[in-house]
């Protein structure tokens, strides 16, 4: 329906995709852009990042729990979801769980609080859910991995739909010394098998990917596409994927607004450029930003992290609202159909599709205009192109090859590519230079000036 949607726009046939591409869901994910991560548990009682598993259950309690009041912060943090920590490393279950002895009381249900706070404030809920386990008693053997399934399900289908499972890669050792051969298959089928839209985050897939750090940043060139060897849990190259790889597994970057995942009375958030630097190096280079805002002993999220994050959404506002590009002439050789001022409009699922590999897009305005911010979005239903961005700038008649140090603008774009320029330019026309394994396929352009007020 899209492709059929996105030919007529452009009067012609919508090119053959290229390569892997996302599901509806991976692409209704992607464009979700920041979400928010909660790590809540008998950790944010004792100050421990990794419980033992022995804590005694009456150490995990909050005296003024409120999901919603962080469905709130959420909303006005303009995030679209929210992934709860509903069993950490520790065993903990934040619902009266069937399959552990180590969960809260059946009349204090966080997780069921939590769904009920997100589908009432109107956001997308999502589950974290350990499969290391510090304190069940059959982690090491083979019925854990029963067990885990079980707990999977009990979980999807009592509280879902969740848009988000994600599956911790840590692995150790458990209460009885020994280490877990987890049955991966059958705990991506569990919960495909109740929820198929649930993006599945790993180290590897399959839904989305781990980035390869926890500081909030992607590599430059970043690939949503992955090779994975068949069985394999890992990979190197979490933070910029394979250009090559044979499926569509995005990158997803989690870091802490907090110096720990949980909350500690004595830490403190990040401050708002300290964010604005996470979201470039992570939105901006084609990933997905998982913030961590840890509530705190009440179960609420502190007023100085709901404040920072408030003035981060005021900052990406201010600079995110004014494009400069609207109103400007569009040219491209290299085009089919009259796609190429389909590049400024806001509609998601119209572009210009370039004819060859090699195409250039000018954009003309009406007078001269100063700007420090291009973002470049590649119409990821197709597939991921583009190798390579240049930029071409006119300054007085003759055109000048604009260059980042001796880097082009950029290599990969993928769904969203924020670039910084050094230092404001002022130009009236602007030629970008695209290359890509096949004919890119854009759906935006838009320049600001985050000096501007
Ligand atoms: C890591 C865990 O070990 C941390 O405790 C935290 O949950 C982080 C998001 O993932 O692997």
């Amino acid at each position: 329906m899209l492709l059929l949607l996105a030919a007529c726009v452009s009067c012609t046939h919508a090119p053959e995709p290229f390569g892997p591409v996302p599901t509806e869901a991976q692409l209704a994910w992607q464009r979700m852009e920041v979400n928010m991560f909660c790590h809540f548990g008998p950790n944010t009682f004792t100050g421990a990042e990794w419980g033992s598993g022995q804590e005694a259950e009456e150490v995990f309690a909050p005296t003024a729990l409120n999901c919603q009041q962080w469905v709130n912060v959420a909303c006005q943090a303009g995030m679209g979801g929210i992934i709860l920590t509903a069993k950490h490393h520790d065993g903990f279950c934040l619902w009266p769980s069937a399959y552990s002895n180590h969960t809260v009381k059946p009349d204090q249900d966080v997780l069921r609080q939590f769904t009920d706070a997100c589908r009432e404030g109107g956001i997308k809920a999502g589950v974290y859910i350990s499969p290391w386990d510090r304190n069940h008693p059959a982690y090491g053997t083979p019925e854990y991995n029963a067990v885990f399934s079980n707990t999977l399900k009990e979980v999807h289908m009592g509280y879902g739909p969740f848009f988000e499972q994600w599956f911790d890669g840590a692995c150790g050792e458990g209460p009885n010394g020994k280490r877990q051969e987890y049955d991966w298959p059958l705990f991506e089928r569990t919960v495909l098998d109740v929820n198929p839209l649930c993006v599945l985050f790993s180290d590897v897939g399959p839904g989305c990917r781990w980035v390869g750090n926890e500081e909030g940043r992607a590599e430059e060139t970043n690939w949503s596409r992955l090779r994975v060897e068949s069985g394999a849990r890992k990979t190197e190259n979490g933070g910029c994927g394979d250009m090559d790889g044979d499926r569509w597994i995005p990158a997803e970057v989690d870091v802490s607004i907090r110096p720990g995942w949980f909350w500690h009375a004595d830490e403190h958030p990040k401050t708002v450029d300290e964010l604005m630097e996470i979201y470039y190096n992570s939105v901006g280079r084609n990933g997905l930003l998982l913030l961590n805002v840890p509530p705190d002993d009440r179960g609420r999220i502190p007023a100085e992290d709901s404040a920072v994050l408030c003035a981060f959404r005021a900052e990406r506002d201010r600079i995110f609202s004014h494009d400069l590009a609207q109103g400007a002439k569009t040219h491209a050789w290299h085009r089919r159909g009259n796609g190429a001022k389909n590049v400024l409009d806001t509609a998601y699922h119209t572009y210009w599709a370039a004819t060859s590999k090699k195409a250039e897009l000018t954009l003309e305005f009406d007078s001269i205009t100063e700007f420090d911010i291009i973002v470049i979005q590649e119409y990821i239903p197709l597939g991921q192109r583009v190798t390579s961005v240049n930029m071409l700038l006119d300054p007085d008649g003759g055109l000048y090859s604009y260059t980042l140090g001796d880097q082009p603008l950029c290599t990969t774009v993928g769904y969203k590519r924020i670039i910084r320029l050094d230092h404001p330019i002022r130009w009236r026309q602007l030629v970008f230079q695209f290359e890509g394994m096949a004919p890119p396929v854009i759906n935006r352009i838009a320049v600001y000036n985050s000096k501007a007020q």
